[in-house]
């Protein structure tokens, strides 16, 4: 079976909608076909500024929400990325492998640097610790958002060239992006992509948003002036964007809705997706709660899944120690 893996940061409360439909909706169908590792990312989180306490909290808030939306800790490695200590001590070596302006060419850090008062170092070789995430696991397929895309495609030209130097190491990764749902738009400035750094707080739904919330976000959604629910995300952002969140959660397609809506304005159509996204989405507080309600427990899941993290990543660690000269770690 292909070996799986992603991570996502600890960075808010709640993961949003652009998080589940363009990767954690297909960590959780992959479970089913492969051997799967799914990480809370808190180093990557302390790459911008972060409240100690904030940061302890958000992460197991994250496991929980991974637990409720169906995450199995009995099929799939889940786990908190400071608590297997190989994936820094694998980045320093990938860093030593990375042309700095190889690094700068990373538009995220662009992006999100432009963003900070404040801009680290960590948050300049970011990219750099996500090879090592994904190395470590000897990963076939990474399923995320298409804001990865250029980060996966350093993680592969990475692999080839530690295996072209030292010798066959990693596995040379690929990515997995549902074409879909590949990027979920803000839903106040539907031509930016969806994140909890929107301008507007109506711009991003979070999945553990009241219901009551939900509907509002999407009832406010920023449309255009015609009248008319067809696809076309180019003319039409807004409501392209609307449509793909609505075939994803409402089990339907593009052509249906347009067939469905004709003629209808927008009005019904905001509507009825307002009910299909509460519907959808309401259950997950709910269950996230069970989870955080056992709090010894669910740090008893972490703990086991990074101690089979730590089984595999140890591994690849010793291994790309050995090639590039190092003691091995005692
Ligand atoms: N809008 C999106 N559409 C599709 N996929 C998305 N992802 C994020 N936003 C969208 C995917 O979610 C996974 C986890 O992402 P992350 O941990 O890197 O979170 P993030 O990028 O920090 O989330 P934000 O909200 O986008 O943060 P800011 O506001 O800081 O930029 C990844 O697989 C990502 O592709």
């Amino acid at each position: 079976v292909p070996r799986v893996f992603s991570g996502i940061q600890p960075t808010s409360d709640s993961f949003h909608l652009g998080n589940y439909l363009g990767a954690l909706r297909q960590w959780v169908a992959l479970q089913d076909t492969s051997d799967a590792f799914y990480c809370v990312v808190d180093l990557h989180a302390i790459t911008v500024d972060h409240d100690p306490k904030v940061l302890h909290e958000r992460s197991r808030v994250s496991a929980a929400q991974l637990l409720a939306l169906g995450i199995d800790p009995e099929r799939s490695t889940l786990f908190v990325q400071s608590q297997v200590p190989e994936h820094a001590m694998l980045a320093w070596i990938m860093g030593c492998e990375t042309g700095f302006g190889e690094a700068s060419r990373m538009t995220q850090f662009k992006d999100k640097s432009a963003k900070q008062e404040r801009t680290t170092v960590g948050l300049f070789t970011y990219p750099i610790l996500q090879v090592a995430d994904i190395l470590l696991y000897q990963t076939e397929r990474v399923p995320v958002g298409e804001d990865q895309r250029q980060h996966l495609e350093l993680s592969r030209d990475l692999a080839i060239r530690f295996n072209n130097t030292y010798g066959q190491t990693f596995t040379v990764p690929d990515v997995h992006i549902v074409k879909e749902t590949a990027t979920i738009k803000d839903l106040a400035e539907p031509e930016k992509k969806m994140s909890k750094s929107s301008a507007s707080p109506r711009g991003c739904l979070y999945l553990l948003d009241e219901p009551n919330q939900m509907r509002k976000k999407v009832k406010s959604a920023v449309t255009d002036s015609e009248a008319e629910v067809r696809y076309d995300p180019d003319a039409k952002p807004g409501v392209s964007n609307l449509m793909n969140i609505y075939a994803a959660l409402g089990n339907t397609t593009i052509e249906k809705l347009e067939a469905e809506y004709a003629g209808r304005g927008y009005g019904d159509f905001k509507g009825d997706l307002a009910d299909v996204v509460a519907d959808y989405l309401g259950p997950i507080s709910a269950r996230t709660k069970e989870f955080l309600a056992d709090k010894a427990e669910l740090d008893r899941i972490l703990v086991k899944g990074a101690e089979k993290a730590r089984h595999v990543a140890s591994r690849t660690l010793a291994k790309a120690y050995k090639k590039v000269g190092f003691y091995p770690p005692a």
